[in-house]
Order: C-alpha cells, then structure tokens, then sequence
C-alpha cells in the first residue's frame, strides 16, 4: 500500500510518465476533489504529488488516513496546513534546490524590464512612436542601492548578480546573517527607505502578509521600483495600485498576485508596471528537475529512505 495522488499535470510531460513508474498514481483531476475518491482508494494513497500553488488543508490530510508525504513542486509552503501535517505526522518535501537560480534570473529580468522600461519600448516601436522622437530615459542599476526583502537561497542569489552590475545591494531578514557582505535593514521601512529598487522574494507567511503598504512604498520613493518574485500575498494591491496612480514610486514588476490568475485591473491598466503569469521558475530545465525532485522524495519514502529536500517545519 504506497499509491499516489498526483494533485496536478506536469509540464514537462515525462515527469508524469516517470511517476507513474514509482507506484499506482491517481489523478485528482480524475475525482475533481480528495473526497470524491473512493475510501478503497484513499487509504492505499502515502504521498501526494502536488505544487507550491496548491491549497493542501486539514481536511485534504483527514480524507488521507495514511498520507505520509506531501512532495511539493516548488519552493513555498504557504499553502500548506503545516500544523495539521505536523500533527498527522505527514512530512513534506520542496524542490527547494531546483529553482534558486532560475528565479534570481528572472528577477534581474524584471529590473531591467523596469529600469530600461523594455516593455514600454517594445510597444514604442510598434505603436509608431519611435518614428515622432525619442524614449524617455531609463536609469542604470549600476550604482544604485538595490534592496531585497528576504535572504534565503534565492535572495543571496539574486545579490550576487545585482553585484555583478554594480549595484549595491541591502537587505533585510528576520535576522542578520553572520559573514554577509551586505548591509542589513532590521525593518521593510528602513529598507525601503534606503533603496532605489526593492526586491521581494520572502515566503508568504502570516508575519509577511500585505506587509509592502502604501507606507513602505511612500519610503521607496518617486523614482524607486517595487519588483515582487514571492507571492502576491506580501504586497497590498490596492495600495501598490493607489501609490503608482499618485506617483508614489515610478514601476512595478510583479511576477506574482494575490488572486492568481486574476489580476487587478488597475494593475494591468498602469503604464508603470511590468506582469509576468507567476513564471519565475518556469524553464524546461528547472521544472524538470522539479519534477524529478519530486518524484525522488516520493521514492525515498516508499523505500523508508532518508528525503531528499525535506522541509524542516
Ligand atoms: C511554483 C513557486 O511551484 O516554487 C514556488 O514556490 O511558486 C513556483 O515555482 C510553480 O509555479 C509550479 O506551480
């Protein structure tokens, strides 16, 4: 008895051909939900194949008597009821080594989208404009105090790259990190205050919830740009959306939503702002190696080996 419940479809496609080969896999598509699954089927199920994007609650966790696993296809939790995985005793996996560097890649495309308003400039050329005068100017980011709000794995890695443009980079995290070349911020405030550019990419937590306020956007500044590669949940949207109408900061680059798919209209209506549909670890090569992560720690646990990448919660 160590079926599976895969929760979603994968994209590359032999991720789900590769975790079938692990143990009977049922489709939750198959069911539209946990409880339409016949109980015969529900006890057999160990481990759930599932995503960073998906809810898992206490009652997906009771429709699973035995769930030992939730093997997660990404790097956050925060849809995950992790008292009720811990009090059921059900461990959970990230691929919490898969996307570091796709994901600071992305987010050194997003400042560039906002310092160089390429997007702006793409539709400059196509509407005609170029043809009346010049782009307005951009700004470089070399020289510029950028800072990041949340210094994990993805944080430090995006530091490194911003280094390599010259940019001076600040932070702030629950704490200072001992040997970081960086300077740290105790609060979102100070690091707002004191950045050009301010990167979010902190889990979604309750501590972190709308925590980028119209406040916080007000220190930014006039010419400072907010770029958002966490979750929408951190940032206040109608805040963000009122602070970019008043010319509170000059840009976003949002790559994430609180209601994902949907995003404010005032969002999408902005001139200031740059969307990207939650792409950030979105390569053939990282979501394969997702994948795969996935799939590893489902067989480590069916074979009562140590998991690859678990989360320690
Ligand atoms: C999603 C993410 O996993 O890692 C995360 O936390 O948000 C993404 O990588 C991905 O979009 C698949 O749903």
């Amino acid at each position: 008895m160590s079926d599976i419940l895969q929760m979603i479809t994968y994209d590359p496609a032999v991720i789900n051909e590769q975790l079938r080969a692990v143990a009977p896999t049922h489709q939750l598509s198959d069911y539209g939900s946990i409880d339409a699954i016949p109980a015969d089927i529900r006890e057999r199920i160990t481990a759930a194949a599932s995503s960073a994007t998906l809810p898992f609650d206490a009652a997906m966790m009771e429709a699973l008597p035995n769930l030992k696993l939730i093997s997660v296809y990404g790097v956050g939790y925060d849809k995950i009821d992790l008292a009720a995985a811990r009090a059921r005793d059900v461990a959970i996996a990230t691929t919490s080594t898969s996307l570091t560097e796709t994901v600071a890649e992305l987010t050194i495309g997003l400042v560039l989208a906002g310092s160089r308003q390429l997007i702006a400039a793409d539709q400059f050329i196509r509407s005609g404009d170029w043809l009346k005068g010049p782009m307005p100017l951009g700004f470089d980011i070399r020289g510029k105090t950028i800072g990041i709000f949340g210094f994990g794995r993805i944080g430090q890695k995006i530091a490194e790259l911003l280094e390599v443009f010259g940019a001076r980079v600040i932070y702030c995290a629950r704490s200072e990190k001992p040997g970081v070349p960086y300077g740290y911020r105790p609060t979102i405030e100070a690091l707002a205050e004191d950045s050009r550019i301010l990167i979010i990419i902190a889990p979604g937590t309750p501590d972190t919830f709308d925590i980028v306020n119209r406040d916080v956007l007000k220190r930014l500044g006039s010419d400072g740009l907010l770029v958002n590669v966490a979750r929408g949940s951190l940032v206040k949207e109608d805040d963000l959306i009122a602070a970019l109408e008043a010319g509170e900061i000059a840009g976003a680059c949002l790559d994430v939503f609180a209601q994902e798919p949907k995003v404010p209209q005032g969002l999408i209506d902005s001139p200031k702002t740059v969307l990207a549909p939650h792409i950030g670890s979105a390569t053939y090569e990282t979501r394969l190696h997702m994948g795969m992560t996935v799939i590893e720690n489902i067989a480590a646990m069916i074979a009562d080996k140590p998991l690859l990448t678990p989360l320690t919660f």
